[in-house]
């Protein structure tokens, strides 16, 4: 197990997306991200298993690299493109809860924040959970979150944050949500998130993982 486990977190390191891939030249022709998630379930692998001991392993290694200034955006972007190829094949099962929805919530990424790769994550283990998931994407403004709460009444709205920058986003939004919808339940959570700011710009809760937003919509889910 560990050992596909690794081949895959290497996939996604050096995005290899797949086996047609010719990049990066070292693993020309080998299988990619691709094909490795679907054989890992297929050696039943369980898909947290897998995400955890595998994907989110590599995406971290990835950033550490991208701080130390050994790869680039281009690389960055291959490999958030090789762990969406492998999510392809996870994503069904993150989905198939029960049937009946515990309730809504609604997510995005913050005005000016691009990255979804958490936030996706995020979406697919909550809707795994029994919930129903409005996700507006990325780059979601104020208006636009606010808009959905007013379509979908009772619903939790998670926001995700990964930059310094668009922190100051988040905390615009949730004073706006605030103002609206007082008690709202608001999550929040992104790598430079933390349970300090969230209490400081007024949110619920904050999490530093989707199974902790599962375990924090519990409480409220039908
Ligand atoms: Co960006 N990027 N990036 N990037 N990128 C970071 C975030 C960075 C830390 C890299 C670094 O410097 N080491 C850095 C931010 C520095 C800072 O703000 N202090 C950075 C930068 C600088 C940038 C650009 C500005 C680069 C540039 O253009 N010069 C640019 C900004 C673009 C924009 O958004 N406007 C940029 C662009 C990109 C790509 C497009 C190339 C790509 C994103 C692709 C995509 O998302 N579709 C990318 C990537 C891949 C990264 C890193 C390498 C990986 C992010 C990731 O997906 N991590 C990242 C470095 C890093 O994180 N170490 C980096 C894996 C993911 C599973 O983790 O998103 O943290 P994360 O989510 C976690 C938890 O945080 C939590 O659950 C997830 C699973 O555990 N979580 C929540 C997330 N949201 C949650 C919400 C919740 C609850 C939990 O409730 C609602």
């Amino acid at each position: 197990m560990d050992d596909i486990l690794n081949r895959l977190a290497r996939c996604v390191e050096y995005g290899k997306t797949d086996k047609a891939a010719s990049y990066p030249p070292d693993m020309k022709g080998q299988d990619g991200a691709d094909e490795l998630a679907k054989q890992a379930l297929e050696q039943g692998i369980k898909p947290d298993e897998i995400l955890e001991k595998s994907l989110v392993l590599a995406m971290a290694a990835v950033g550490d690299r991208f701080t130390r200034k050994e790869i680039y955006v281009p690389q960055m972007l291959m490999a958030a493109r090789a762990m969406n190829a492998a999510m392809k094949h996870l994503k069904p099962y993150f989905q198939s809860g029960e049937t009946k929805r515990k309730g809504k919530f609604i997510v995005g990424t913050v005005a000016g924040d691009l990255h979804d790769i958490g936030k996706n994550l995020v979406a697919m283990m909550v809707e795994g959970g029994g919930w129903e998931v409005i996700d507006l994407g990325t780059d979601v403004s104020t208006e636009k979150f606010l808009k959905a709460i007013d379509e979908n009444p009772g619903a939790v709205v998670g926001l995700s944050a990964l930059l310094t920058t668009t922190m100051e986003n988040m905390k615009k939004t949730v004073a706006a949500i605030r103002e609206k919808h007082g008690a709202m339940q608001i999550l929040v959570g992104g790598a430079p998130v933390t349970m300090d700011y969230c209490k400081k710009i007024g949110a619920d809760f904050y999490s530093p993982d989707p199974q902790g937003a599962v375990n924090y919509l519990r409480q409220f889910g039908a």
